[in-house]
Parts: structure tokens; C-alpha cells; sequence
């Protein structure tokens, strides 16, 4: 979304929000049901989909109401906004699209009385700087992204790959700092453990979706024919999946492509395939503390009035077809 879309969200989110003040009273009352919306930005993507399932499990245990929307962009984020107003809910838990909304999303929040969270990728201010004041859940993405750098040497360094034969494709999304931070964590630690800065190369991806890693993905490999082995990593599961998939269409396999993806959702039927693919491994990250955690704070923000913590960084651990379920049913993600 381009800057100016931003302004324009922000001034029909004040606009709309003056005309309609009047008669909004949204504080919580004696027996009513507190109602918490949970807006995600790509509402087709697995990992917010868990996010939703573990949140519903909190509204189901604390006997709030949890009202899910999709908006994947400012408007959408407007409308909901207005809608969470109009039935009397009392705050919400965001993955904006796009952080640069944040302000224009808190004063929103701020004029109907709602409490906000932040989920995943944390708002900027004005002056371009993460909104110390708006709470939020994200992952340690340097060190998620390191873990996959080290992941990715380890495998390279197993197989007993020649350097010049290997390349390492990057893709990027350097307009979220959450990815920026995390490819960037990758490129260090692969450096650190050897990897010549050189052979990484980076291609920035539009969206971060499968598609969007498919098309970075098929203007690296155009770039580098010679390569014939590649590393692949990205900000997500989805990322790598659209690599290894661009690979797969140039002829590589999973004896050549070693791909390593962050998230542990939507890389699942990757891992059920019966022959293994480029798709290596993923950083498993947890959905159950970004949904039912956000969820739960902010609940507890409204009910009782406690403050929840401004700002909290997950964990996350690499894991392989082999290891995968297990450590998912660990972490409680799966029954
Ligand atoms: C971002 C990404 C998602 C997921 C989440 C934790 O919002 O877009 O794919 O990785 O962070």
C-alpha cells in the first residue's frame, strides 16, 4: 500500500469516526458478554487460520465472544473497526496490512473505545519507528531467522555440497521489518558459519505468499543458471514453498534444493507428501501463544483492567518431516 492510501485511510478512519461519536458506549456492563474482535490480514493463510482456532479456544474458555475478520487492506481494517463498534465489542487483536496503518488504527480504536493489540507485525509511527505504546506479540525474528541460517549450514555442510556449485536464494520482503529482520538473521548466520556473502542472492518479494516467493524465486534462478544447488529461505513457510516450487519447474529436487521455511501451518502438506521435497525444514513458531495469548490478555485487559505486557517475543524451534508432529503436539498447536 502506497503512503498515500495510508493518509487517506487515516482520514476517512478520523472522518468517519467524528460523525459517528454520539451514543457509543461501549464499556463493559454487569452481565453482557464482552466481545473481542481478531483481525488478521491474509485470512487464507494457515497460520492465521491457527491464530483464529486458538483464540476461539481462549473466547470458549473465558465465555467472551471472539468476532474473526479478514482485512487485507485499509479499508477493510476501516470497516472493521466500525462494524466491532456498532455490535459494542471492547477491543481487538490486529495483524495489520500494513504496519504503517498503526496510527491511523489506533486513533480509530482510541475515538470508539476500543483496546488494541498487536499481533505479528508491530505498527510504525509516523516517524517510521515500531509504536512502543501499542502492545504487541510478535517472534524473535533475527533469532528465528539465525536458527534457520544455522540450520541451513548445517544440511549444506551434511550433504558435503561443493561452494562453488551452491547458491543461497533469499526472499525478502524488506518493506515489514518482521521479515527484513528475519532474512536478514539468515544471511548473518549462514555468513558467520562460512557461507560466502557473495553466493547469497536476494530477490524481494511482493506479497508474502506462495506466489510472491514463486516469482522472486524464477528471477534468481534466471540470473543464476550456473548455480546447481541451492539453499532457500525466506520470512515464511509460504515464501520457501513458491522457491521450491520455482525450483522444481528449473529440475531441481529435494537432492538438490535444501529449503528452510519459518512457521510450521502451512508447510504441513509439504511434510505429508509421500516423497520428500526441496522443503526441508521449517522454524516452528507458535500460533497457540500469538492467538490464544493475545486473546487472553487483552481480555483480561478489559474485564480486569491489567495492563498486559507492551511488548512479547516467541520462540521458535527448527524442526524436520521426521520431528515435525511430534514437537507440534509438544507445544500444544495440535491435539
Ligand atoms: C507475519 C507473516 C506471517 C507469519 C507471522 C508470524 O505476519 O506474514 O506469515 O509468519 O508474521
Amino acid at each position: 500500500m502506497n503512503r498515500l492510501l495510508v493518509m487517506t485511510a487515516g482520514v476517512i478512519l478520523g472522518g468517519l469516526l467524528l460523525g459517528d461519536l454520539a451514543g457509543c458506549d461501549n464499556k463493559p456492563s454487569g452481565s453482557e458478554k464482552i466481545k473481542i474482535g481478531f483481525l488478521v490480514k491474509m485470512p487464507e493463510e494457515p497460520w492465521f487460520q491457527n491464530e483464529w482456532k486458538h483464540a476461539q479456544r481462549c473466547a470458549d474458555k473465558y465465555g467472551f465472544d471472539l468476532i474473526k475478520i479478514g482485512a487485507s487492506d485499509g479499508e477493510k481494517v476501516l470497516n472493521a473497526i466500525n462494524n466491532l463498534a456498532a455490535q459494542g465489542a471492547k477491543g481487538f487483536v490486529i495483524c495489520a496490512p500494513d504496519v504503517r496503518l498503526g496510527p491511523a488504527i489506533v486513533a480509530a480504536a482510541r475515538e470508539r473505545n476500543l483496546k488494541v493489540f498487536s499481533v505479528d507485525d508491530q505498527f510504525l509511527g509516523a516517524d517510521g519507528q515500531p509504536m512502543k505504546d501499542v502492545p504487541y506479540m510478535g517472534i524473535s525474528a533475527r533469532e528465528i531467522g539465525r536458527q534457520v541460517g544455522k540450520a541451513l549450514y548445517e544440511e549444506f555442510k551434511k550433504r558435503g555440497w561443493k561452494i562453488e556449485e551452491t547458491g543461497a536464494c533469499c526472499i525478502a520482503h524488506d518493506q515489514l521489518p518482521t521479515a527484513k529482520n528475519r532474512t536478514e538473521g539468515t544471511r548473518d548466520a549462514l555468513t558467520e558459519a562460512g557461507f560466502p556473502a557473495e553466493k547469497i542472492y536476494v530477490a524481494q518479494e511482493k506479497t508474502t505468499d506462495t506466489e510472491g516467493g514463486f516469482n522472486a524465486a524464477n528471477s534468481v534462478l534466471t540470473q543464476y543458471p550456473e548455480v546447481k544447488r541451492w539453499l532457500v529461505f525466506s520470512m515464511n513457510d509460504e515464501g520457501v514453498m513458491g522457491g521450491v516450487r520455482a525450483m522444481e519447474g528449473r529440475g531441481f529436487t529435494a537432492e538438490t534444493t535444501i529449503g528452510i521455511g519459518i512457521g510450521g501451518s502451512t508447510c504441513e502438506i509439504e511434510f505429508k507428501k509421500e516423497k520428500p521435497t526441496g522443503f526441508f525444514a521449517t522454524c516452528l513458531i507458535s500460533e497457540y501463544r500469538h492467538g490464544y495469548e493475545t486473546a487472553e490478555l487483552l481480555y483480561k485487559w478489559i474485564k480486569e483492567g491489567t495492563t498486559p505486557p507492551m511488548y512479547t517475543l516467541t520462540a521458535g524451534v527448527i524442526v524436520t518431516r521426521e520431528t515435525q508432529e511430534q514437537k507440534r503436539r509438544e507445544l500444544g498447536l495440535i491435539d
